[in-house]
């Protein structure tokens, strides 16, 4: 069957306000206003590359849900499965760097916004068995009960259809489902073909010993369901176990980190474009390290994600 798109995935566009300096939020005068969520910043590294993607989603009917809009089709991001809501708004969150750890601490502006709203009859059957690959993440199935009830939809629908489906958990706080995260998460592991998970999430939802080895710990995820288990490490790069049973690692791309948020997105695009175009397992844990790395090096949540003729210079640099 011919396929319309290469990635469609459910998630929520956020506005992103970042700060113009590190430190309490209180004390940052100016902000730049930029755009964010998980899932799109996926469907924007995938079109980067050329890839055909397309948002199953729902925006306010206000100015950030006109700009998330104008976001995504600016990049050639299909949005026509994206409801306008009259009645609720476009999230938001501020990003937030302390100097003294670097880590990001994200205040959200999310809740009864009109993601959380998703049911599943927004859910177009056909739209996601004319995809190569459906993404979900735990984001957006923790949003609210019914949004939940739509990404699981969503990935009995794909399985159904034969469409490769991919799971990020991304586990986030001070969502309707954030406390039941495991109770919740684990049940949709059945409906996965790749798991793509940071280390840190996959033990809190395996409730892991935390002894296991990465290697242990990847097979217990396979175990649970997918076919294929990619683990982001963070400064420790990547490690995988692929169809057959075999272990890869990768170390990390070095970089000057200026905000590592987007960078798991940006590794899931560049693993799934470079599985897409036919590239061994090993590559693609390349490709992905490499498009996390870059993401790193700007203050926003896909914007120095690379285009392809960059990648196949880093990638042809980093064989030598
Ligand atoms: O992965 C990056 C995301 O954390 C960011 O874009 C905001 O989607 C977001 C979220 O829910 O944290």
């Amino acid at each position: 069957m011919t396929t319309k798109f290469d990635l469609v995935a459910i998630g929520e566009p956020l506005v992103v306000m970042i700060p113009d300096r590190p430190g309490p939020l209180r004390f940052a005068p100016r902000f730049e206003r930029a755009m964010a969520g998980a899932e799109c910043n996926a469907l924007l590294g995938l079109a980067r590359l050329g890839g055909r993607a397309g948002l199953i989603s729902r925006v306010g009917h206000d100015e950030f849900g006109a700009f998330v809009l104008e976001t995504l089709r600016g990049a050639s991001v299909d949005t026509s499965r994206v409801v306008v809501d009259p009645t609720r708004r476009t999230g938001i969150y501020f990003k937030e760097e302390l100097a003294l750890d670097g880590q990001a601490h994200p205040t959200y502006y999310r809740e009864g916004s009109a993601t959380s709203a998703l049911v599943a009859d927004d859910i177009d059957a056909g739209y996601i068995a004319q995809s190569r690959a459906l993404l979900v993440t735990g984001i957006s199935a923790l949003l609210s009960d019914n949004a939940y009830g739509a990404v699981t939809h969503a990935l009995q629908i794909a399985r159904s259809a034969g469409v490769m489906t991919l799971f990020d958990p991304n586990l986030r706080s001070g969502l309707w489902g954030s406390e039941r995260a495991r109770e919740l998460l684990c049940p949709l592991l059945e409906y996965v073909d790749i798991f793509l998970g940071g280390e840190r999430e996959a033990r809190v939802l395996l409730d892991g010993d935390a002894s296991w080895s990465t290697r242990e710990l990847v097979e217990k995820l396979a175990a649970a369901g997918p076919v294929e288990v990619v683990l982001k490490r963070g400064a420790e790069g990547a490690a995988m176990l692929d169809a057959t049973g075999a272990f890869f690692e990768q170390p990390v791309f070095r970089t000057t980190v200026k905000s590592a948020v987007g960078a798991g997105d940006a590794f899931n695009a560049g693993f799934l474009h470079a599985r897409q175009r036919g590239d061994d397992p090993q590559v693609a844990l390349r490709v992905g390290a490499i498009c996390g790395a870059a993401v790193c090096a700007g203050t926003g949540d896909f914007e120095t994600f690379p285009r392809e003729s960059d990648l196949a210079a880093y990638l042809e640099s980093t064989e030598r």
